[in-house]
Parts: structure tokens; sequence; C-alpha cells
């Protein structure tokens, strides 16, 4: 395991999932809050990511007082277990009001009651301590082309993004990019989208990006590569590792499962740029495979940060003079076999 290592590691009570999916019930019993909490301190990881309900269960029902004292009573919690929150993400796909999407909803109502919610997560993003409030924008996007107008949809996501960024001088969002599941194309579908939009709100400064390795790779994009140009900007400000098999549903798989050679690269391109030196966090938003056994209901978040600790070896170990020179002579063959030995080992 690599010593001294900056990296400060991440999951949400999300990640401890039970296996349910579109074709079959759950496969393992559902665990309390406080399990997961206890199970993510055991694990020795340093912070939790909440969704909004996450952290303040059934939040549609209750009034903004007491939304500020159930967010409290979980702040204390959070350190009395020397936890920090990582970040706050509104969950704007599971209501009646979201639908039609969000911020882009055909419905005025639907569009206030997204704003709303948003500003309600703000307050109990400040009331944990973090100043990251996470957009996935699930359903911001069409099944068909005809049903939004494009333009007016970047439009309306404008004027939300404003409206949050009024409402806390301090929140920064980062926006979560994914191209499609559960909507047929999504609007903000890579980094560059996200960075793009960022240039039109009040403050580009504070808004910025959070990276998932699934997401690039059902983009047809390599996650590497979009790290690296995302922290061209000094915009990736969260991360969610894990893995994906091809352009399938979202797996949301243990990091490095699938492509080792891919999750190198990844950990290689945060150790040149330093990520994590700026206080973020190395997330996992991974899932136990549906036939995983209760009593194994932790491993993926475990094994994605052992595998992510031994990459960060392999990184740190590669032989860069080596590489240089191959570079030099265009030896991309030798390169790439170097590469491929290096991650064999010995
Ligand atoms: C969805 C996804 C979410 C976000 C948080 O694909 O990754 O869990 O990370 O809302
Ligand atoms: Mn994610």
């Amino acid at each position: 395991m690599a010593t001294n290592h900056p990296y400060k590691f991440c999951f949400g009570p999300w990640n401890i999932s039970e296996g349910a999916d579109p074709y079959g019930p759950t496969t393992r019993p559902p665990q309390t809050f406080d399990w997961k909490l206890e199970q993510l301190k055991k694990l020795g990881f340093d912070a939790m990511m909440f969704h909004d309900d996450d952290a303040v269960p059934d939040i549609d029902t209750k009034s903004a007082v007491q939304i500020r004292k159930e967010a409290k009573e979980l702040k204390k919690k959070l350190d009395d277990a020397g936890l920090v929150a990582e970040m706050v993400a509104p969950r704007l796909w599971f209501s009646p009001m979201t639908i039609d999407g969000a911020y882009t909803s055909n419905d005025p109502k639907c569009r206030r009651y997204a704003i709303d919610r948003s500003r309600r997560s703000i307050d109990i993003a400040k009331i944990l301590g973090t100043d990251i409030l996470v957009l996935w924008l699930a359903r911001e996007g069409t099944y068909l082309r005809e049903a939004k107008k494009g333009r007016r949809s970047i439009v309306l996501m404008v004027e939300a993004f404003d409206q949050m960024l009024a409402h806390d001088k301090k929140i920064r969002l980062a926006i979560e990019p994914k191209p499609n599941e559960p909507m047929d194309h999504a609007y903000l579908p890579t980094i560059g989208h996200a960075l793009a939009v960022a240039q039109l709100t009040r403050d580009p400064k504070r808004v910025g990006a959070l990276i998932e390795t699934a997401h690039c790779i059902l983009a047809g994009l390599d996650p590497a590569d979009e790290i690296a140009f995302a922290m061209s900007f000094g915009k990736l400000w969260s991360l969610h590792l894990n893995d994906q098999n091809g352009l399938k549903y979202d797996q949301d798989k243990p990091f490095g499962s699938t492509n080792l050679r891919g999750a190198f690269d990844q950990v290689r391109v945060l150790e040149q740029n330093k990520y994590g030196s700026r206080g973020e966090y190395v997330c996992f938003d991974v899932h136990p495979f549906r036939t995983t056994k209760p009593e194994h209901t932790l491993a993926h978040l475990d094994n994605s940060r052992r595998t992510f600790l031994r990459l960060v070896e392999k990184a740190r170990s590669f032989d860069e003079t080596a590489a240089k020179k191959l570079i030099a002579a265009r030896d991309y063959q030798a390169l790439d076999q170097m590469v491929i030995e290096h991650l064999l080992g010995k």
C-alpha cells in the first residue's frame, strides 16, 4: 500500500445498496444510516457524500425549520464520529414534480419546485460544513427531441444555477455530467459541456465539475482525458471513480474491475496534477453486484480503495525516464508493452 498518500476517501449511503434492478427485487437486507456511517469509519474512509434526502429523509414533507434541525443533528453525528460531509446533491429525479425534468421541465411549477429544493440542499450543505453542491442533472434532457427546445433548456439551467449562486455567496456548484440514463440524451453530457455552461452563469468561478468514470465511458470518452481537461481549468472539485463495461446501463462497478489500464491512467493523471492537494476527495460511486451476499456488502468499497492505492504505487514506480526516451524515439510499441508489463508486475 502507498504510504503517506495525500488522498482522502469518501462514499455515499447509496453505495451500500440492496441489489434491486428493474427486473427484480432487493437481494440484501437494508441497513440503517447509522450502521452505514459506522462501517464507513471502520473501513477508514474520511467523508460521506449526501443526497439532500440522505441527510434529511422525506425532505419534501418537512418545514424549513425541521430540515435545519435535522441537518444540525446530522452534523453533530458526523462531528462525534470524526467524519465530514463531502458534498450535498439535490435528488431531482424521484418526485412526481420532476417527471419532465427539474430545471428544464416544461411546467413552471415544477421548475420552481426544483429551484426551491436546490436552495434547501444548499442550506443543508452549509449546516453540514461543505461548500459543494453536486448537480447530477438526471432528467435534464429528453426522450424525444421535439419535447423541449434545446437552447431554451440551456437558458433555464443557467437561470436555475444563477439563483443557487445568489442564494449563498460561498456555495460552489459541481456539475456531474452523464450522457444518458435515465434520459435518451442529457443536455450536459460531458465535462466540456459542463464547463462551457459555467461560463454563462453569474459567477463562473463557482461552477465546476465532478467526473465519474462510468459516465465518461458511456459518452465514449476516456476518463483520464476528461480528468485532465477539468483539471486544466482548475475545475475538478470532486471525483466518482468506478468502472463500466461498455455502452450498457450505468454499472458502477468497483474501480478497475473492467479496465485496469484505464484505471491506472486515471490514477496517473490525478497524481501528475496533484488531485487532492486543494482538499478534494476521491469518492467511489460503486455498488455491490446484485449477486453479492449480505456478508460481503462492503467489499466493493474496500476493494476500490485498495485498487486505487495499488495503482498510486504503480503510478509512482512507473519508469518515467524510460518512458520519455521511448516517447522521444516515437517507439510507442515499446511504450505500450512497458505499461502492460509494469501493470503485470514481476
Ligand atoms: C448517477 C450518479 C449519482 C450522482 C449523485 O449516475 O452517479 O449517484 O453521483 O447524485
Ligand atoms: Mn456519481
